[in-house]
């Protein structure tokens, strides 16, 4: 809680797979921390209210077409048009728990054979997470689990091309959790790295994406 010290709230990620269990464990990990009385909001990309993101929902439920890279853009704009107030949140002390973040721009638009480096650029210059916590499900798993949605990407073989471009992304802040353990024990893990990050970046400076 940087609230009672002042400090800045953290900017916490959760990363993974469709079905990997990210919005159940966000929504747990969320009322964790309130329950602790720390200031926290729980966001997810896309943001579908916006109107960029209702072209990138429209898009995903296969009501519209776009070019690759069209869309990847798009998505990269979503996350644009929230700088601003997310930097606000951030320094007034509310900590954000953001389901999906600039990885899954970059591993989902890789998967389709888009260059990393070209799918990476437009992500510069937005906040740097200090923590992401990548749920870890073997594709095969996460499809085993109650299907998919209908939304485009939603297929195996796609999906095991995301989690490999995901892999070549970690960097020091990630942290693997496996995300095929007890959903309680999940809930836990989260819950230590979700307190350790917040008491620890209450004095460090915001940065953008080392990218
Ligand atoms: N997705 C999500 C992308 O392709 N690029 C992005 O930048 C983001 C944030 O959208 N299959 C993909 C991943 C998902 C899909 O996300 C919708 P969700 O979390 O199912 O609403
Ligand atoms: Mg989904």
């Amino acid at each position: 809680n940087g609230g009672g010290k002042g400090g800045r709230g953290a900017l916490i990620v959760l990363e993974g797979l469709d079905r990997s269990g990210k919005s159940s464990q966000s929504a747990r990990l969320l009322s964790f921390l309130e329950g602790k009385g720390c200031a926290t909001e729980g966001w997810r990309f896309p943001d579908r209210d916006t109107s960029v993101g209702k072209m990138i929902s429209a898009y995903l439920a296969n009501e519209s077409q776009l070019d690759d890279r069209t869309i990847h853009l798009l998505f990269s704009a979503n996350r644009w048009e929230k700088r601003s107030l997310m930097e606000s949140k951030l320094l007034g002390g509310t900590t954000l728990v953001v389901d999906r973040y600039s990885y899954s721009g970059v591993a989902f638009s890789a998967a389709k054979g888009l260059d990393i480096g070209w799918c990476k650029a437009p992500e510069v210059g937005l906040l740097a997470p200090d923590l992401v916590i990548y749920l870890d499900v073997q594709p095969e798993k996460a499809a085993e689990r109650g299907g998919y949605g209908g939304e485009r990407y939603e297929r195996v073989e796609f999906q095991k091309r995301v989690a490999e471009h995901y892999h070549s992304l970690r960097d020091s802040t990630w942290k693997v959790v496996d995300g095929s353990l007890p959903m309680e024990t999940v809930e836990e893990q989260l819950r230590e790295l979700a307190m350790n990050c917040i008491s620890e970046c209450q004095d460090k400076q915001l940065t953008n994406l080392p990218w």
